[in-house]
């Protein structure tokens, strides 16, 4: 069996519903893993929820239910959000599963083993909201430290500490080697400045279970347990190793079980994360993997994050996105076309209501929805639904789009995909405002070019169905039903010219994005 382009999420942390930002990552993945299968890679995409540690334990506590009865009941809710996405992932990771905190503690059994903790008693600040221990250098010239950390109390407390700082340089030598390894390059720059200016501070991988005991606990110090980024970091290899991974499962020198249900998973194609949390994929990941034995990632690809109206999104001040609503008024497609085409992956996105139904009712319901409806309807009304024979006029302009989105794809360049995308909408709708199809029909002399322009509308509908299909999944679909085509248009080869033949009969067209008041 080859190897599967495998792409992940960030694991959520489930201490309350899902937000703008989430879904927003969710979404990206999701196009990036379906145009990869529309390319005919097989793929394996991998979402789920960050489930131990205090931020989780906190918000059970006040809720007055014990942790897990607090994780089980919000992680339903969580996974009925990513089918509302429709993200097509093949596995959902809860890091309170038995097959990731086997795997957790299995590896920690063999890091420990091979000697890479060792334990020490630190004195010094730390984070309760973040979970993180703070030194003099993380202060402010006012010598405060940042709000975003909370309450910052002093502590003594012995706790297992991994040794990242003897690889230093090897990453700083392996990030300049790899100039993919973090997309966009002002991140990797970021990352970069941050390991030549600062010495790396050893990681700390436990915590008190007396202070904090939701957590996985550690297999060789029954009063820890592991900190929960150790553990969530984990899940990107535990889930491919309950699927039989045999590189992964070489990390614990065992044995596949089965190898004919070996799926080859590692190393990971793509992490997609925020940039909030780019020093744990690209600063300490690498380093646990490299003590594993495991290769690194090929790309961490780093998302900006969303404000509304130029704020942070936060709770407390009721700043906030639910796209359950606004999937709920507007469609899914709407929700997935406004975050994908709004923001490109790396700077941080601006959401306004207004920017919403603008992008809705300029580029969907004026222009593909008005496209197809009035192509379709035109095809209906002077040909009795049944395509004319095949004509070439605009297969210059599907080929440029088609040719153009497969290399963007490939490059996970969606923004830019879409705007191409749309480059052949707006084309196809002065198509229709030049050749005026409405006119020709009045004049039966015409009847030739009139065919001729209608075979040109009703198949650039068909491409665009096929370039949209990793986008917006059920628009996609839509159209080719509407088109009377079987299925849906799973693969990009399909978006070459002429695919529709003379003679077939469309079906009913129906508008795709009902016109709204701004
Ligand atoms: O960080 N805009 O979980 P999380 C865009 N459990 N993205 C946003 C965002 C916003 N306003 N707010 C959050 C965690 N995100 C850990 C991850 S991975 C092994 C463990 C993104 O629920 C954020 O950047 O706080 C992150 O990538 C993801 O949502 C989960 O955030």
């Amino acid at each position: 069996m080859n190897k599967r382009f495998y792409i992940t999420t960030a694991i959520d942390y489930v201490n309350g519903q899902p937000h703008l930002g989430h879904a927003y990552e969710k979404i990206v993945a999701d196009v990036i893993a379906r145009s990869r299968r529309s390319l005919g890679q097989e793929v394996f995409f991998l979402t789920g929820l960050d489930e131990h540690g205090q931020k989780v334990q906190q918000a059970a506590v006040a809720e007055g239910k014990t942790p897990q009865a607090y994780c089980d009941e919000l992680a339903a809710d969580w996974r009925a959000f990513a089918k509302r996405l429709e993200l097509t992932n093949e596995d959902f990771v809860r890091t309170t599963e038995p097959r990731h905190k086997q795997f957790v503690q299995a590896i920690l059994s063999k890091l420990h083993e091979a000697g890479q903790f060792y334990q020490e008693t630190y004195k010094g600040f730390y984070s309760t909201k973040e979970e993180t221990f703070l030194t003099d250098k993380d202060r402010l010239p006012d010598g405060t430290f940042d709000p975003a950390y909370g309450e910052v109390i002093e502590l003594e407390e012995s706790n297992y500490w991994f040794k990242l700082r003897n690889h230093q340089q090897w990453l700083i030598d392996y990030i300049e080697a790899n100039p993919s390894f973090i997309a966009p390059d002002y991140r990797r720059n970021e990352v970069l400045g941050f390991l030549k200016n600062n010495t790396l501070e050893d990681l700390c991988i436990s915590r008190p279970a007396a202070r904090l005991n939701w957590g996985i606990p550690l297999p060789f110090d029954k009063d820890f347990v592991t900190y929960v980024w150790f553990d969530a970091l984990v899940s990107y290899i535990s889930i491919p190793a309950a699927h039989g991974d045999a590189t992964v499962l070489s990390a614990l020198n065992s044995q596949t079980q089965d190898a004919s249900s070996e799926t080859q998973l590692w190393p990971a194609d793509i992490h997609v994360v925020g940039k909030d949390i780019l020093k744990f994929h690209a600063v300490f990941w690498p380093i646990m993997l490299k003590a594993m034995g495991l290769l690194l990632p090929k790309q961490v690809l780093v998302h900006g994050w969303w404000q509304k109206d130029g704020a942070k999104i936060s709770k407390s001040t009721g700043n906030i996105i639910d796209p359950i609503a606004v999937i709920n008024e507007w469609g899914l497609d709407a929700f997935r076309f406004y975050v994908l085409r709004e923001l490109d992956i790396g700077p941080d996105g601006n959401w306004t209501d207004s920017g919403f139904k603008s992008r809705y009712n300029a580029e969907l319901a004026n222009g593909l929805g008005n496209l197809v409806n009035r192509s379709l309807s035109m095809l209906k009304r002077y040909r009795n639904s049944v395509v004319p024979a095949k004509h070439d006029e605009l297969a210059a302009d599907a080929a440029k789009a088609a040719d153009e989105t497969r290399a963007l794809l490939k490059q996970n360049q969606l923004q830019a995909a879409l705007q191409s995308i749309w480059g052949l909408v707006t084309r196809a709708n002065q198509y229709v405002d030049q050749t005026k199809p409405f006119s020709l029909a009045k004049d039966p002399a015409q009847a030739q070019r009139l065919d001729e322009v209608l075979y040109n509308l009703a198949e650039t509908c068909r491409v665009l169905a096929v370039l949209l299909r990793p986008f917006l999944p059920g628009t996609a679909t839509r159209i080719y039903a509407q088109l009377g085509l079987p299925g849906a248009p799973d693969k990009l080869d399909v978006a070459t010219w002429g695919g529709l033949p003379a003679g077939h009969k469309i079906n009913e067209p129906i508008p795709l994005f009902p016109r709204k008041d701004a």
